[in-house]
């Protein structure tokens, strides 16, 4: 299997060898890669789950017991486990490895940890590729565990349709110090551990600050679990499903749509991307029709103004 067209092939028809290599080239941001997202776009359709939060926080228990949920009701699952302090990349680090071992042998599961290197969009933008390489491969969910919570992770979390922000009794200063706002990149807030201690004085905090959001935006569910006693997860797997039920399909789709768009020329350093979309495409909205419309992807748009771009700077220095 070695031209891209075979790699497309494969991947669509959920070949894991075909979605290893169509990773790999992703996240080394190999040349061709842009055609693979360009064709793999349009076939991306389950949902995306983000967890984040601090080290330790049991989000990869949490990952391994939500495999399980979904490996329940028949349905395959990706895993990208993104670490912004690693520079590793490719295969899976040792930790999540041996957290989720219980599902590496099962061909329905398919797991890949991510650092930071390669990729033009950084680790977010690799992040977001390779998810939509395992949306088209037909995983779904696409789960995203990323540690932290700065604003790399804020970032990652943004990807999501979804996302869980893990938080557990302890973490003291940490949750004090975490800076306002924080909260709401959780579309559900997770309090983990509840087996511990410190679990109501968790809650009342995380309740308290919930409080002090700006009106108008909507407030997370909170939901107390352990992930390792597994107490608190139906709870939890009808929350996520409430609030996927809350956006249809075709609004999850073109939102992360016309979001890709924009990080893609911002990724490409289309410093006048918006003269470049007047020129192409009669302006932005024509090109937010074209890829709402499934006629052509952000990626092939990316490609026309990059050369569009390149075209005005030779004939500006042929003259
Ligand atoms: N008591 C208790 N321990 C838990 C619970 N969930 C996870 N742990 C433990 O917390 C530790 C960290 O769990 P992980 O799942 O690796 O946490 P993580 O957030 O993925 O960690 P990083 O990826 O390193 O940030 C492990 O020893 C888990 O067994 C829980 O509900 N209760
Ligand atoms: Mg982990």
């Amino acid at each position: 299997m070695s031209s891209t067209a075979d790699i497309i092939r494969g991947v669509s028809e959920g070949s894991i060898r075909a979605v290893a290599r169509a990773l790999s080239m992703v996240e080394n941001g190999t040349s061709n890669s842009s055609d693979i997202l360009d064709e793999l776009f349009g076939l991306r359709r389950g949902i995306t789950l983000g967890i984040t939060g601090p080290p330790g926080a049991g989000k990869s228990t949490l990952v391994n017991r939500m495999i399980s949920h979904y490996r329940d009701e028949d349905r395959s699952v990706g895993v990208i486990a993104v670490d912004p302090s690693s520079p590793f990349t490719g295969g899976a680090l040792l930790g999540d490895r041996i957290r989720m071992q219980s599902h590496a042998s099962d061909p329905g599961v398919f797991i890949r940890s991510m650092g930071s290197r390669g990729h033009l969009g950084g680790l977010s933008g690799a992040t977001r590729d390779a998810s939509f390489v395992l949306s088209a491969a037909g995983y779904n969910p696409v789960i995203i565990e990323t540690v932290g919570v700065g604003q790399a992770e804020v970032e990652v979390a943004d990807l999501a349709d979804i996302t869980l922000l893990v938080l557990v009794p302890g973490l003291g200063d940490d949750v004090q110090s975490m800076k306002a706002g924080i909260m709401e990149i959780g579309d559900i807030i997770v309090l983990n551990k509840a087996d511990n201690s410190g679990i109501d004085q968790l809650e009342s905090y995380v309740k308290a600050s919930l409080e002090l959001m700006p009106s108008g935006l909507k407030r997370p569910e909170v939901i107390r679990v352990s992930a390792t006693a597994g107490e608190g997860l139906d709870d939890l797997w009808a929350a996520v499903d409430r609030f996927a039920a809350s956006h249809t399909e075709k609004e999850r789709i073109s939102r992360s749509a016309i979001k890709t768009l924009n990080e893609i020329l911002k990724e490409n350093g289309l410093l006048f991307s918006e003269k470049l979309l007047e020129m192409e495409y009669n302006g932005r909205e024509e090109a937010e029709e074209l890829i709402l419309t499934g006629t052509m992807s952000p990626y092939a748009i990316g490609k026309n103004l990059l050369k569009a771009a390149e075209g005005m700077f030779e004939h500006n220095g042929s003259k």
